[in-house]
């Protein structure tokens, strides 16, 4: 059938607004027709070409909400008429990861859905008969996409798709990385690294693991005002201090904070967020995606004495047990969605909702089809 799409055809360069092929679902996959996606930084981190796994032409989007088309042979647990939120964390219930009880990471179509294929090694995605990468096994940047049914998570059919989409990665990612990941206990100081989608999530998170004091660093303090009014206690500018902001911090809090949170990508930040963390039990978690080629720098002793580096992905949910459970969340209020979402758009307009992101004017630029 035939799609419009946003194609990524190189990287830098602006996406592409044209129609492509989409070919059926084969056994365990679906067919979805995607309503509305989040544009996330990850987006923009891959087509700028700092991804290692980025391949061109393709079509990027992972944040979307949408409703089964056709469902492929051997697909039991979604039927046409459905409404989903892809998952570029699949859940198959049944690999050594999954059934880990550890990590929402599972495995299963892992390996492919980072080569941009579906799970036969074959792409559903064609313009002009040429064949276009998956990304992430969402693609939501096109009206029709073909994901696994282990990609899926089944939501409430009532639930308003332009506000949760952002639970299919950064609202999901930030909250849960606050609750899975670092297991934030009322009273608990926390540093929150970059006040994007990702970094405002983990302030909503904080707020509801009844977190003490929540401290909110960005260079961009156009960012501090929304990050009050979820709940940051203390906004810093990184830019404001002649000192390294990981010292600024150890002396505002007694000593460090109990969690840090680094939500930009940036390695010397990484840093800071480790260094920030008190003596003998802060931990710092990883969020933000770093580029090919860079690496993480701290002295050891950083850790011999009791500080801990972890990292994130999808705020370690397993997204078709649990992401439905987020949505009625969103749905009772207990997560609030409005707030990321600043801009609204059609899908012709998407590049402006990467520049809105570079020029720190966004949060959340919701596209509808
Ligand atoms: P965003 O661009 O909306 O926000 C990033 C924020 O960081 C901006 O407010 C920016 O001003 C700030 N910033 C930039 N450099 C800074 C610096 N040196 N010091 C302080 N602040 C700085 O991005 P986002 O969509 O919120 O995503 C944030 C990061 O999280 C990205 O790297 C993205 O790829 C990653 N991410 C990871 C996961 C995961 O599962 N691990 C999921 C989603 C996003
Ligand atoms: N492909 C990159 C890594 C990208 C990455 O870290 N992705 C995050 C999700 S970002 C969503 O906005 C993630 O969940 N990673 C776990 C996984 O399995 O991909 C690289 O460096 O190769
Ligand atoms: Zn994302
Ligand atoms: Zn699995």
């Amino acid at each position: 059938m035939k799609s419009r799409a946003a194609v990524a055809f190189k990287a830098g360069a602006p996406l592409e607004i044209v129609e492509i092929d989409v070919a059926p679902p084969k056994a365990g996959e679906v067919l979805v027709r995607i309503t509305h996606t989040g544009v996330c930084h990850t987006d923009a981190f891959t087509l700028s070409g700092d991804d290692p796994e980025g391949l061109f032409p393709t079509v990027l989007g992972h944040e979307g909400a949408g409703i089964v088309v056709e469902v492929g042979e051997s697909v039991t647990s979604l039927a046409p008429g459905d409404h989903v939120i892809p998952l570029y964390t699949a859940e198959c219930r049944e690999c050594k990861f999954c059934k880990s009880g550890k990590t929402n990471l599972c495995q299963k179509v892992r390996a492919t859905q980072g080569k941009g294929m579906m799970p036969d090694g074959t792409s559903r995605l064609s313009y002009q008969g040429q064949p276009l990468y998956h990304y992430m096994g969402c693609s939501t940047f096109s009206e029709y996409t073909v994901c696994n049914e282990i990609s899926l998570a089944k939501i409430n059919p009532e639930a308003p798709h332009e506000q949760v989409c952002l639970l299919g990665c950064g609202v999901t990612t930030g909250i849960g990385a606050v609750h899975n990941t670092a297991k934030v206990k009322p009273g608990d100081t926390i540093a929150v690294f970059g006040l994007g989608g990702i970094g405002l999530a983990v302030i909503q998170g904080a707020r509801q693991a009844k977190a003490g004091r929540i401290l909110a660093i960005d260079i961009n303090p156009g960012k501090f005002e929304k990050a009050r009014e979820m709940g940051a206690t203390d906004c810093i500018n990184p830019k404001d201090y002649q000192k390294p902001i990981q010292d600024v911090i150890v002396e505002m809090t007694d000593g460090g904070v109990d969690f840090s949170f680094e939500c930009i990508g940036n390695v010397d930040v990484m840093r800071a967020a480790l260094e920030c963390c008190h003596k003998g039990w802060g931990e710092s978690v990883i969020i933000g995606v770093a580029g090919a080629g860079q690496e993480i720098r701290t002295r050891p002793f950083q850790l011999v004495t009791g500080r801990v580096w972890r990292g994130s992905a999808f705020g370690g949910v397993k997204g078709r047990t649990q992401l439905p459970g987020m949505v009625e969340q969103a749905m009772r209020g207990e997560i609030e969605l409005a707030p990321f979402v600043t801009h609204t758009m059609p899908l012709t307009r998407i590049n402006e909702a990467f520049d809105l992101m570079h020029e720190g004017k966004s949060i959340r630029t919701v596209i509808h089809f």
